[in-house]
């Protein structure tokens, strides 16, 4: 029986569709010029490396619960076909992972929603959800596009929000001792100082682990240990005091000894080893701590936090002068201040501040320690380069 002519047309259309996107689908990771639509992403979960093209819309939290504002962290993008997709359903989930995170994190950098993004990576369930994991490239834009407007934000220099522009606005055009004195009198202007108990809660939101909400992440270690293992017992975590608090024998009263901005959750026993050793390089490798380093009179920090270690030194020198009741502590180039308000090794500080420049994590736990806590900032998070104009 002869095959009806209508029948046979409407099956060799559906053919040449099939051909058509499975020819598309081939034809993704031999071209990176080819980007497909979110919309075509989803529906090609196949573990394949592709590149796709979509409009950042929020920060999925869950499989159908994406943020569009008060963003939480820098870890996750949702892209959709439009700008103004409200539906999880049309959206594809993006993992950020950490070299994109302080250029494309929405915590860190809010302004990108509504921008078209253009990510390659391996198209697969993220938050068990339609997504795209281990992204190898991330830029504004389509990748094929010549628009000026196109350009990777990945070499865009960290944007100073109005919010801290306005904050620092006694410092502007100052240098060298003014802008000590100035940036002084910013942080130390309107600060809630917290008890020594409230800081357990407290470092328990600044330093949570952005890849599990239940754990913190230890400083030297880098270890992400469960929030509620906070005490002094071995495996437990405690308070470390980054400007270790016999360096000007401030304790722990209210005041430098409960300062938000230099304590740290570290574990108990690499507490102790650091215990109230200056900083330096060199020495052998620290018991409990990968990539640190220890001798008799010094502690060496692993690369990651280098810069992070430096510019607490630098905050806490700039806070305290003196003037409060407390001691001017200082930072000098010594690595035996014992029990003098001092801290060293400056040189040394100044290297790591540089090597190691501020990350997502360290930006949010100073905006955290700002809005929520103590109300003041390490301008040196915001402004690294003020470090060598000061010391
Ligand atoms: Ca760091
Ligand atoms: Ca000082």
């Amino acid at each position: 029986m002869p095959v009806p002519k209508r029948v046979l047309a409407l099956s060799l259309s559906a053919l040449v569709g099939v051909l058509a996107l499975l020819f598309t689908l081939a034809s993704v990771p031999a071209s990176a010029a080819t980007s497909l639509t979110v919309a075509q992403a989803i529906s090609s979960q196949t573990g394949a490396s592709a590149s796709v093209t979509g409009y950042i819309v929020g920060e999925p939290t869950a499989t159908s619960t994406v943020r569009f504002s008060d963003f939480t962290g820098d870890t996750a993008l949702a892209i959709a076909d439009s700008k103004t997709t409200t539906s999880t359903g049309s959206m594809l989930y993006v993992q950020i992972t950490s070299s994109y995170r302080a250029s494309f994190g929405l915590l860190s950098n809010p302004s990108l929603i509504g921008k078209q993004l253009t990510v390659t990576g391996t198209l697969t369930a993220y938050f068990s959800h339609a997504g795209l994991k281990s992204p190898t490239a991330m830029t504004l834009g389509t990748s094929s596009t010549t628009s000026p407007t196109a350009t990777s934000t990945a070499t865009a220099t960290p944007t100073a929000s109005s919010t801290t522009d306005a904050y620092y606005a006694a410092a502007s055009g100052k240098s060298g001792a003014a802008l000590k004195a100035a940036l002084h009198t910013i942080i130390s202007t309107g600060v809630t100082k917290i008890s020594y108990d409230a800081v357990w809660d407290a470092l328990k939101v600044t330093d949570q682990d952005p890849s599990n909400s239940s754990n913190v992440i230890l400083l030297y270690s880098g270890i992400s240990r469960s929030k509620t293992l906070n005490g002094g017992d071995s495996g437990d975590w405690n308070r470390e005091h980054v400007w270790a608090k016999s360096h000007g024998d401030f304790g722990t009263a209210t005041g430098p000894g409960t300062d938000l901005h230099h304590l740290r959750p570290e574990d108990v026993a690499v507490n102790a080893l650091r215990d109230n050793k200056d900083f330096d390089t060199g020495g052998s490798a620290a018991t409990g701590a990968p990539g640190n380093y220890t001798d008799s009179d010094s502690w060496e920090p692993r690369n990651a936090v280098k810069g992070d270690v430096a510019r607490m030194i630098f905050y806490m020198a700039v806070r305290y002068e003196g003037d409060d009741g407390w001691p001017n502590l200082e930072v000098n180039d010594s690595v035996s201040n014992g029990t003098n308000p001092y801290l060293g090794r400056l040189s040394v500080l100044k290297q790591w501040n540089t090597q190691d420049p501020p990350d997502a994590f360290e930006k949010n736990r100073n905006q955290v320690i700002y809005a929520t806590y103590q109300h003041n900032r390490n301008p040196f998070i915001d402004h690294p380069e003020w470090v060598s104009s000061i010391f």
